[in-house]
């Protein structure tokens, strides 16, 4: 799906701002017609999470259907009109003008419809109906609980705040009739010229299609057709160290679009991962969209900060923990040159408490019919973030799922139908994995070998080893790796390593929590990862602190930021920097 965008044929309009609000509280949406209007609303800020923008505790904490309105006022539009979704979390059901569009399930991913027979001059009404309700079919998974008195809560199979809302730009924008509607490009080398292999997908052949690619404004080759190539001669590849840019400029008939894009190949060999032939070692993070008050919300500000923090601890990569990011994201992944692993929102498939007790778990693969939704869930959100991201040079790695019981043995044809099917995908083969989790080590895990690069999270020195432990932490950290090492001739990535740290505690001895502790961990994992050769990138958890649901093991969130939440260094944040910067200028690993 291509990133609405101004053109010389097509018009963008935002319809970001204030929106009118109301969670459906007491069930009352449907007798009393809400996707006609919301009877006393409120006024909310799209995009945002609503969840801490108001300050009564069961807002933040509901549960079930929450609804949006925008009345717009429009001049005549010409062509061909589109109401896009940046992305409504968990689902959303949209209404114009009273008639129902249609629905999309999946909270992170870009949803549209053609409203040209719709849209009319003057006064038009916008209303969606997001739930947000979580089950062990939705990615991510969890359940909900129905106590006493009616109310529900919910327990989200993950650690992050399950935030809600129109968390991206919602916008109109125009095409021709007969327009462009996809770009697939697929970049090469032959010596030293790049290449870029293209196939456009248009509505029609009834007009001729010209693909230039440009430097700047200089055409350095052209092409006619839906598909073809195009050539550079002594080409500068695209590369974390030097993110250099070509623009590709599609012309079909009266329609004319243009991306940028970088000319690199990604490529998996023995235990080494190769850009552009050349082997490289991931600096980085697992990070999470998220900040104070706007949750989930698009903030491009925040998400400069970040670039800039990652430039400055000298960060090469990132995964996109725990699903697919909005699309300036990738962007600005392009232009910082910043390698992306893309994830699905696969997580918390984790054996599953019961309705009743959390002490009843059962197991999350098992074949009761629930897999089979799950499965087609899951299969539909791989095609459409592959869909959108496919042409970032960025991204290298296509991330299936975070730490599914993978230890399960139902959990095999799971993943082998995963892997088949993410292998369809992706036009120019980039690896694929999952990041595996403590319950399932080498001798357990039934997936791993259907990864093209182990991920590991691992969590020596807190989950288990932690306190007065810690010394124990490093020597069963190295006794594992070195088995998987042993078992697979694969890269591993290090995808989660970290300790809750309280910025500003500080004790010698380090306890945990403690700044120095927090150091201390990190130190001891570095140790490891440079005496393991396979291990080829550590992206500690987290890139900042960030919210998660209450709970006994979370003092205002999850701590294990390098950053604090509001972006500002931890001590170990200096450290890390130094190892970087030290192993960016050496061959140290
Ligand atoms: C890992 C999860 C991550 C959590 C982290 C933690 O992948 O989402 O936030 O643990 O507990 O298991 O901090």
């Amino acid at each position: 799906m291509l990133v609405p965008k101004m053109t010389v044929s097509r018009t963008l309009v935002s319809l970001d701002g204030l929106w009118s609000f109301r969670p459906d509280k007491d069930d009352q949406a449907t007798t009393e017609s809400w996707h006609l209007g919301i009877p006393k609303a409120w006024t909310i800020a799209v995009p945002a999470s609503y969840n801490d923008l108001y300050t009564e505790a069961w807002i933040r904490d509901f549960v079930g259907d929450i609804w949006y309105q925008k009345d717009v006022e429009l001049t005549p539009i010409e062509g061909r009109v589109v109401l896009r979704f940046g992305s409504a979390t968990h689902r959303a059901t949209v209404f114009m003008n009273g008639i129902e569009l249609g629905s999309h399930e999946g909270g992170f991913l870009p949803f549209e419809f053609d409203v040209t027979a719709i849209i009319r001059p003057g006064a038009n009404r916008i209303v969606v109906k997001i739930n947000n309700t979580l089950s062990y079919h939705s990615l991510p998974a969890g359940r909900v609980d129905v106590k006493w008195n009616g109310t529900k809560f919910h327990h989200p199979a993950f650690d992050f705040f399950n935030y809600s809302g129109l968390h991206r730009s919602v916008e109109l924008y125009t095409t021709p009739e007969n327009h462009i509607e996809d770009v697939t490009l697929i970049p090469s080398f032959q010596g030293t010229t790049g290449i870029i292999d293209y196939t456009i997908k248009v509505t029609s052949d009834d007009a001729s299609t010209v693909v230039e690619l440009l430097d700047g404004q200089t055409v350095l080759s052209k092409s006619e057709g839906t598909s073809g190539r195009l050539e550079v001669d002594h080409c500068r590849p695209w590369h974390p160290e030097d993110p250099y840019l070509y623009d590709v400029r599609i012309t079909h008939g009266q329609d004319v679009y243009t991306l940028k894009t970088g000319i690199r190949t990604v490529k998996v060999l023995g235990h080494t991962l190769l850009v552009n032939d050349k082997p490289v070692y991931l600096t980085g993070f697992g990070k999470h969209d998220d900040f104070e008050v706007i949750g989930k919300g698009l903030n491009l500000p925040v998400m400069i900060r970040d670039f800039e923090l990652l430039k400055w601890i000298g960060a090469n990569s990132v995964r996109t923990t725990h699903y697919p990011y909005p699309e300036a994201f990738y962007e600005l992944c392009d232009r910082y040159g910043i390698l992306v692993i893309d994830e699905v929102p696969a997580v918390g498939m984790w054996k599953r408490s019961s309705d009743l007790s959390v002490m009843g778990k059962k197991p999350f693969f098992e074949e009761d019919g629930v897999m089979t939704k799950t499965l087609a869930n899951h299969k539909r959100q791989l095609e459409e973030m592959v869909a959108r991201d496919k042409n970032h040079p960025s991204v290298i790695l296509w991330s299936v799922a975070n730490e599914p019981a993978s230890d399960e043995v139902a959990s095999r044809p799971y993943f082998e139908a995963i892997f088949a099917h993410a292998r369809t995908l992706d036009p120019q083969n980039r690896p694929i994995s999952f990041v595996n989790c403590a319950i399932a080590p080498p001798e357990k895990c039934q997936v791993s070998d259907l990864s093209d690069i182990i991920m590991l999270n691992r969590y020596q020195g807190w989950y288990a080893f932690s306190g007065a432990k810690f010394p124990l932490a490093k020597g069963d950290l190295k006794h594992e790796l070195t088995r998987w090492a042993a078992k697979y001739d694969k890269p591993i990535v290090i995808t989660e390593y970290g300790a809750d740290t309280l910025s500003g505690l500080h004790k010698l001895p380090a306890i945990m929590f403690s700044e120095e502790y927090q150091n201390e961990l990190f130190e001891a994992y570095h140790e490891v990862f440079d005496q393991i050769p396979h291990v080829i990138g550590e992206h500690p958890w987290n890139f900042a602190d960030f919210n998660t649901e209450q709970g006994l093991t979370r003092v205002d969130g999850n701590k294990k930021g390098v950053f604090t939440r509001i972006r500002q260094p931890k001590m170990v944040a200096h450290a890390l920097r130094q190892r970087w910067i030290d192993i960016k200028n050496t061959t140290k690993k």
